[in-house]
C-alpha cells in the first residue's frame, strides 16, 4: 500500500514539476509579450507609439464612480464600442480623506484599475491633476488641505507644493512599482499635471505663472519617458502638451505648431444638479462633433464621460451636484448601453480607425463652400487612398453638392464620410443603430410578458409603479443632544468662543454632517430681550441644509436653494419651549457637496457664519442677542454613524410605532439578493433627503423631494445647431432622481443584506422598492444597405415584434407607420431571424425583405420590439 502511494505520489510530482514549469515558462511568455516597453512620442499631426502616429478614441471612465466588479465589463464594453484608450482622472480627497492616512480599497483600487485597462489590450491617460474638478467634492482637494497653517491651493505657495508633490509623487511611485507606464510596458501613454488652469490662471497672477512652471518641472522630474499634458492650457510650457475640453474642438489649436491636436474632454452631455432636469447630448450632435474634429485634423479625443457612473457615498461636488452622474454618456449609469449613443459612435470610430493612416499622414486639403466655412469639404490623401468629409455646420439648412461629377446631400449639422470619396459610408445624422427604452423591473418578481409590457406603456425616465414596498422597516431617532450632554459623551469636539467655526474647519472634510450647538440663558420673569411673547432664531449661513433644534425639539429647517447657496434662516421659537435658566440651541448643519470648480473656489465660504441672533418682536419693539460669541461646541458626523447603525447591528433599533414624516430619523431594512446579473436600483420615491447605506457601503445621497423645474421639457428637440444642457431635457416636475445605484458588489449572496436610511426631512420609507434596469423595447430605422444588429440584454430575448417595415416607413420611435411603400414579408422575416433570440443581424436590402417599386429609392427599415 504504502509503495503504490509513493509511486502515485511520484508520479503525480513529476506532472506537477512539469506543470509547473511549462506554467513558468507560459507565464514568462506571456507576461513579456504584454510587457514591451513602448516609446511614446508626437509631432504637429498625433501622438507617436514607437514611431507610428496613431488616432486615438479614448473614453472617460472614473475608478470610483463604478465597482472592481464592473470595471472589466465597462472597459470590454468601451473596447466593443471602438475605443482604444481609457481616461481617468486621480482623486487626492478620496485616497488621502485624513491627512497621510491612505486608502486603495476596492473602488478606490487605482493600480487594478489600470491593470484592468492592460488586460484587455488598451492603452490609458491618467489625469493625476491633483485638482480634477469632474464634479467631485472639493474638485479633489482634501479639506485638510485648506486648513494647513499658511497654504494657498493652486499657486505658487511652498505648504501646499509640497503637499501637491507628496501626493503625485505617491501615485506615480505607485503605478511605477507595477510597472503601468508605457516606457515600461504599461498601458499609460499620457499623463497630466493640473486640469484646465489656464481657464483661472488670470486670477492668480505672478504666482500662477510661476506655479505653472512648477507643475512642469515636477512632471518632467518623474522622468517616466511619456509626455505630459495640461488641458485648456494654451499657454502651457514646452515640453507640456496643451489640449481643449468642450462641446466642440474642432476650430482650437494648439499654439505651438510643432504638438498635435488633442481634445481631452468632448462632452458627451452634462451633469444633473438637484433641481435640474435631466439634459441629453442627441447621438447625431456628438458624432457631428468628433468627425469635425477629424476632419479638421484631430488625433486624439476623449469622451467625457464614456462611463458617468455614481457619485458613492459624499463625492458629489457642486454644491448640489447629483449622485447621479450618468452624463447621458455611451455607457449609461449603471453600464448598460446607451443606444442609440454607443453604436452610433462605434460606427464612427471603426471607420475613423480603419482610416488612420490615410487621416494621419495623408495631405489634407479643405474647400470651402460658403463665406463662413460652415459648408465645407476636406480630401485627405495617401499613398492613392483617399478619405473625404462633407460637412455641413449650418443648423437648419441642407448642403448639396457636386463632388467629381457626383450630387451629394448632406443633411444640416452633419458631416459625410467617404473613404475613396465616390460614396458615403457614414454620415453623423442618419443613425442607423437601435434606440433602447430602459424598463425597470421588480427586482423579485416574475418576468412574465404582461408585466414587461406594462412597464414598457408607461415607458419614461421613471416607470415603477408606486407600490407599497415589500420591506419590514425598523426605526430609530438621531439623538439631539444639548452641549453638556456632548460635552460629556466625549470624543472629539472642537469649541469656539468668539466666532463661529467654518464648516470646512470644523470638519476637515470628513462628513456632511455637522452639529454645532451653544446653551442660552432665560430669566421668564425678566426676559432680557422684550416681553419674550415672539422670539425668533436669526441665522446666516453658507449652506445648504440647516436644522434647528432648542431643548431638543425640533425649530425648523431650510435647504438653500439651488443657484444661491447663502440664506437667511429665521423662524420663531415656541416660548414654551423655553426654560427657566440654561437652554440648549442645537444645530444641525448639512452640506451637500463641495464647490468644485472657478478661481478661489476653494476658500468660499461653507455653513453656519453668523450672525446667529435671538430676535424678539413685541410691542415695546424689536430686540437681539447676539449669540456669536457664545461658547460653541462642534461635533463633526452623525450620532447614529458614531453609534455603528450604518453597520451591523445595534440595540438602537426599535419595531413598534413607526413615526411618519419625522426629521432625523435613521431606518432600516433586510433585503435578499435579487437573481441574475442585471443592474439593481433602489426607489427611494416617498423619501425626503438623506444618505443611504448597503451593507455599510455608502450609495450616495438621496434628494428624491427636490423636484426637477416644471419648464424647459420641449416635447421636440431639434440636436441641430450649438449644444448646450438647456436642450433636449426631459423629467420637468418629477424627483430630480429616484433611482439609486446599488452596484451587485455592495451584495452578500450568502445572506439577508441591509438597507440604511437617514432621513433628514421626515420622508417616508413606505414606498421604496427594488428593481433590476434592463433593456425594455428596442426601436430601430436603419438606412438601405446597411448591417444593422438588434439585441436584448442580460439573456432576455425578443418576445414580439410590434411594429416592422420596409420601404418608406413614417414617423419615429414609438410612433413609427406604414405607407404605401411597404415591403409585405417584412415582419415575418424580422420574425423569423428575431422572435425568441437575445440578438439578430439584417441586411437591410430588398434582398432580405422582398422587391419594392416605389419612385423614392431610398429605402429604409423601421422596427419597433419587445424584448
Ligand atoms: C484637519 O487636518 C489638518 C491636517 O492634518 C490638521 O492639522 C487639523 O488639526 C485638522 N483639524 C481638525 C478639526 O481635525
Ligand atoms: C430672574 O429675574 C428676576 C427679576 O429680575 C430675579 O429676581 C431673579 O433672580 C432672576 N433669576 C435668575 C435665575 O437669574
Ligand atoms: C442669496 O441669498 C441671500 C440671502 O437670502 C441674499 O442676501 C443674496 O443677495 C442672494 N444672492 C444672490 C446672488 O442672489
Ligand atoms: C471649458 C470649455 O471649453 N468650455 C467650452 C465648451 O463648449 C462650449 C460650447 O462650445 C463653450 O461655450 C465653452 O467655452
Amino acid at each position: 500500500m504504502h509503495l503504490v502511494i509513493s509511486y502515485f505520489e511520484s508520479i503525480r510530482r513529476e506532472i506537477m514539476a512539469f506543470a509547473s514549469a511549462f506554467l513558468s515558462v507560459f507565464m514568462l511568455y506571456c507576461f513579456s509579450s504584454l510587457s514591451w516597453a513602448v516609446d511614446v512620442t508626437y509631432d504637429n499631426r498625433a501622438v507617436k507609439i514607437d514611431g507610428e502616429r496613431k488616432l486615438l478614441i479614448s473614453g472617460s471612465i472614473h475608478y470610483p464612480r463604478s465597482t472592481p466588479e464592473m470595471w472589466p465589463d465597462l472597459i470590454s464594453k468601451a473596447k466593443d464600442g471602438g475605443l482604444s484608450t481609457i481616461e481617468t482622472y486621480v482623486f487626492w480627497n478620496a485616497h488621502e480623506p485624513i491627512r497621510r492616512q491612505y486608502d486603495f480599497s476596492g473602488r478606490l483600487d487605482l493600480v487594478r484599475f489600470i491593470r484592468t485597462i492592460k488586460e484587455q489590450n488598451l492603452y490609458s491617460i491618467l489625469r493625476i491633476g491633483p485638482y480634477v474638478c469632474a464634479e467631485w467634492s472639493y474638485g479633489g482637494f482634501p479639506v485638510w488641505l485648506e486648513n494647513l497653517p499658511g497654504i494657498q491651493l493652486r499657486t505658487n505657495n511652498e505648504v501646499y507644493k509640497s503637499e501637491m508633490q507628496t501626493f503625485v509623487t505617491l501615485i506615480v511611485d505607485k503605478l511605477k512599482e507595477h510597472n503601468l507606464f508605457a516606457s515600461q510596458g504599461g498601458p499609460i501613454i499620457l499623463a497630466q499635471i493640473e486640469n484646465e488652469y489656464g481657464n483661472v490662471e488670470w486670477a492668480y497672477g505672478d504666482g500662477g505663472k510661476k506655479y505653472v512652471n512648477w507643475c512642469k518641472d515636477l512632471a518632467q522630474d518623474y522622468k517616466l519617458d511619456i509626455p505630459w499634458i495640461m488641458c485648456q492650457q494654451d499657454d502651457a510650457p514646452s515640453p507640456m502638451l496643451s489640449a481643449c475640453n468642450g462641446w466642440y474642438c474642432d476650430q482650437w489649436q494648439p499654439r505651438s505648431n510643432s504638438t498635435p491636436k488633442i481634445w481631452t474632454e468632448n462632452w458627451t452631455g452634462w451633469f444633473k444638479d438637484w433641481g435640474s432636469r435631466d439634459p441629453h447630448r442627441a447621438a447625431e450632435d456628438v458624432a457631428f462633433s468628433v468627425a469635425r474634429f477629424f476632419q479638421l485634423g484631430g488625433s486624439l479625443q476623449n469622451y467625457y464621460m464614456y462611463h458617468g457612473g455614481t457619485n458613492f457615498g459624499e463625492a458629489a461636488g457642486g454644491p448640489y451636484i447629483t449622485t447621479s452622474y450618468d452624463y447621458d454618456a455611451p455607457l449609461d449609469e449603471y453600464g448598460n448601453l446607451n443606444q442609440p449613443k454607443w453604436g452610433h459612435l462605434q460606427q464612427l470610430h471603426l471607420l475613423l480607425r480603419a482610416n488612420e493612416k490615410t487621416l494621419l499622414y495623408g495631405d489634407r486639403v479643405d474647400h470651402n463652400y460658403d463665406a463662413g466655412g460652415l459648408k465645407s469639404v476636406t480630401v485627405f490623401s495617401y499613398l492613392g487612398k483617399r478619405v473625404c468629409f462633407f460637412s455641413n455646420a449650418d443648423a437648419s439648412e441642407d448642403f448639396t453638392l457636386n463632388f467629381e461629377g457626383n450630387s451629394y446631400t448632406v443633411p444640416a449639422w452633419s458631416t459625410s464620410i467617404l473613404p475613396g470619396c465616390y460614396k458615403e459610408k457614414y454620415n453623423t445624422a442618419k443613425v442607423n443603430s437601435q434606440t433602447s427604452t430602459m424598463v425597470k423591473l421588480d427586482a423579485y418578481g416574475d418576468e412574465d410578458e404582461d408585466e414587461v409590457e406594462n412597464y414598457v406603456d408607461g415607458a419614461d425616465d421613471n416607470q415603477g409603479g408606486d407600490e407599497p414596498s415589500p420591506f419590514q422597516w425598523k426605526w430609530t431617532s438621531e439623538t439631539v443632544l444639548g452641549v453638556d450632554n456632548y460635552l460629556s459623551s466625549g470624543g472629539p469636539h472642537l469649541v469656539s468662543h468668539d466666532q463661529i467655526l467654518d464648516q470646512k474647519t470644523a470638519t476637515n472634510g470628513t462628513s456632511d454632517f455637522l452639529w454645532v450647538l451653544t446653551s442660552i440663558e432665560h430669566n421668564k420673569s425678566n426676559p432680557i430681550w422684550g416681553d419674550g411673547s415672539k422670539i425668533f432664531v436669526s441665522v446666516n449661513t453658507n449652506g445648504h441644509i440647516l436644522h434647528c433644534f432648542l431643548n431638543g425639539f425640533h425649530v425648523g429647517t431650510q435647504h438653500a436653494l439651488n443657484g444661491n447657496f447663502s440664506f437667511l434662516f429665521e423662524k420663531r421659537i415656541k416660548t414654551k419651549f423655553l426654560r427657566n435658566g440654561k437652554n440648549s440651541l442645537s444645530f444641525l448643519s448639512t452640506t451637500v457637496g463641495l464647490p468644485n470648480y472657478g478661481e478661489h473656489f476653494d476658500t468660499a465660504k461653507i455653513g453656519l457664519q453668523g450672525p446667529i441672533r435671538l430676535i424678539s418682536k413685541s410691542s415695546y419693539g424689536t430686540a437681539f442677542k447676539d449669540l456669536n460669541k457664545n461658547k460653541w461646541v462642534y461635533k463633526t458626523g452623525l450620532l447614529g454613524e458614531r453609534s455603528g447603525l450604518t453597520t451591523g447591528d445595534s440595540s438602537l433599533w426599535k419595531t413598534d410605532r413607526r413615526p411618519s414624516n419625522r426629521e432625523l430619523t435613521w431606518y432600516k431594512t433586510t433585503f435578499p439578493t435579487p437573481l441574475g446579473s442585471e443592474p439593481l436600483v433602489a426607489d427611494f420615491i416617498g423619501l425626503g433627503k438623506g444618505a443611504a447605506w448597503v451593507n455599510g457601503h455608502h450609495i450616495g445621497r438621496y434628494w428624491p423631494k427636490y423636484l426637477a423645474s416644471e419648464e424647459g421639457c420641449d416635447v421636440q428637440c431639434d440636436y441641430r445647431g450649438n449644444y448646450g444642457p438647456d436642450k433636449c431635457n426631459t423629467n420637468c416636475g418629477k424627483p430630480t432622481q429616484r433611482w439609486y445605484h446599488i452596484p451587485r458588489d455592495f451584495l452578500r449572496n450568502d445572506k439577508a443584506n441591509e438597507l440604511v436610511l437617514f432621513e433628514e426631512l421626515g420622508g417616508t420609507p413606505e414606498l421604496v422598492n427594488l428593481r433590476t434596469v434592463t433593456v425594455g423595447k428596442v426601436c430601430l430605422h436603419a438606412y438601405n444597405d446597411e448591417i444593422v444588429r438588434l439585441s436584448c440584454q442580460g439573456g432576455r430575448i425578443f418576445s414580439k415584434i410590434t411594429f416592422a417595415s420596409y420601404g418608406l416607413p413614417d414617423g419615429g420611435c414609438g410612433h413609427f407607420k406604414q405607407t404605401h411603400c411597404h415591403a409585405k414579408r417584412t415582419l415575418q422575416v424580422i420574425n423569423k431571424e428575431c422572435l425568441g433570440k437575445k440578438s439578430c443581424s439584417l441586411h437591410v436590402s430588398e434582398d432580405t425583405f422582398g422587391p419594392l417599386e416605389c419612385p423614392n429609392q431610398a429605402y429604409r427599415l423601421a422596427v419597433e420590439a419587445v424584448c
